[in-house]
């Protein structure tokens, strides 16, 4: 953070511990409203080099999350490229509201930007604004927080893709017939959310019709949880013939409760996974085919946005360009959304040759 941005937080700050001392509640309700991303009265800079120094902080959904770690990483990694600092923090569960203590120490801290995947669209939006009225670039990765209280959307593929494609990797698995579920991760997540809705809108297709969907299970991104659901799938429909775990979590805790049980062989499980927890599910043949994206790419990506972000190359409009390191050129889209690219199928005859 340049000298100046420092005096001018420090000075908000000081501004807000004032009102806050002696003031009624009512008063306090009173945060100035940041202006939508679109509305920015920033014009855009693609020849803006990247500031110095900046300082970047991820908020995954979960620290414990074999997949946010991946990415986090990455992105951290990435902030050397352009010697900036970043780190990593965040709660030990993806419930709803588990990140917004979080947020509101990074504002206080007094960061350049905060890359959040969201646990719940609009349970994180109010402190969101607060630290954007602070002059702190919001930059959402993997699940997105609601449009207005975010600068930027880093998705990792477009959802209708993954939706549609998952439905699409399950029926050619069981013959386009059969009960099916789906083991998600929680109740409120962004990404999982928009996924399900598309897998329903592809299985309301007529190719579909003899397939149906019985049941949404909810693993809340937690491994006990999510093997003890698929359990609780399996006695409660007896006549599964497949499940889809849009989940890295939720997929590998189903694998390894199905590999163990009656039902391997029977059941056909596939949904979004890392290679490396699901290999041994593929090498034993719990699993067929499941797909993902390269979370490193990710974390990468929504590192060099935000820095993009803040160094003014982009204010987060449509057609906005920047540069992201080995990525190359990206473009923004619709509502602040940058696609990193499709997803990808792993299978028994590929999956050895990828290490995240
Ligand atoms: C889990 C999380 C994450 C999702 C991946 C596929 O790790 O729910 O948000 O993108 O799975």
């Amino acid at each position: 953070m340049t000298p100046m941005r420092l005096t001018a937080v420090t000075a908000l700050l000081a501004l807000g511990v004032a009102a806050c001392s002696g003031t009624t509640k009512s008063s306090v309700t009173s945060a100035p409203a940041p202006a939508p991303a679109s509305s920015s009265a920033a014009k855009a800079d693609p020849n803006a080099p990247i500031k110095q120094g900046l300082k970047l902080a991820f908020l995954p959904k979960a620290i414990n999350n074999p997949y946010e770690t991946i990415v986090d990483n990455a992105g951290i990694e990435a902030a050397k490229e352009y010697q900036g600092e970043a780190k990593e923090v965040g709660p030990s569960d993806a419930s709803a509201s588990s990140q917004i203590s979080y947020i509101n120490t990074l504002t206080q801290q007094g960061h350049d930007a905060i890359l959040i995947a969201a646990n719940d669209a609009n349970a994180v939006c109010g402190p969101l604004q607060q630290a954007r009225a602070k002059g702190i670039k919001i930059v959402a990765y993997d699940s997105d927080a609601a449009p207005e209280c975010r600068d930027l959307f880093i998705n990792q593929a477009s959802s209708e893709e993954v939706g549609r494609s998952q439905v699409k990797l399950l029926a050619g698995m069981i013959g386009n017939k059969g009960d099916i579920a789906i083991l998600s991760a929680t109740a409120n997540a962004t990404n999982q959310n928009t996924w399900i809705k598309f897998m329903k809108d592809e299985l309301g297709k007529p190719e579909y019709k003899d397939m149906k969907l019985v049941k949404v299970a909810y693993g809340d991104d937690d491994d006990q949880k999510s093997f003890t659901q698929t359990q609780g799938l399996m006695q409660a429909y007896p006549n599964l013939k497949g499940i889809i775990s849009p989940t890295t979590v939720g997929i590998s805790a189903a694998a390894r409760y199905i590999s163990g049980s009656k039902y391997k062989g029977k059941v056909v499980l596939t949904g979004l996974g890392t290679p490396n927890q699901m290999r041994q599910f593929v090498k034993d043949k719990t699993v067929a085919k499941f797909a993902l994206w390269n979370p490193k790419d990710l974390g990468y990506l929504a590192s060099y946005a935000a820095a993009a972000l803040v160094s003014g190359q982009i204010t987060g409009a449509e057609g906005e360009t920047f540069k992201a390191g080995k990525l190359g050129e990206r473009t923004i889209g619709k509502q602040g959304e940058v696609i990193l690219g499709p997803p990808f199928t792993f299978d028994a005859a590929n999956i050895d040759q990828f290490d995240y």
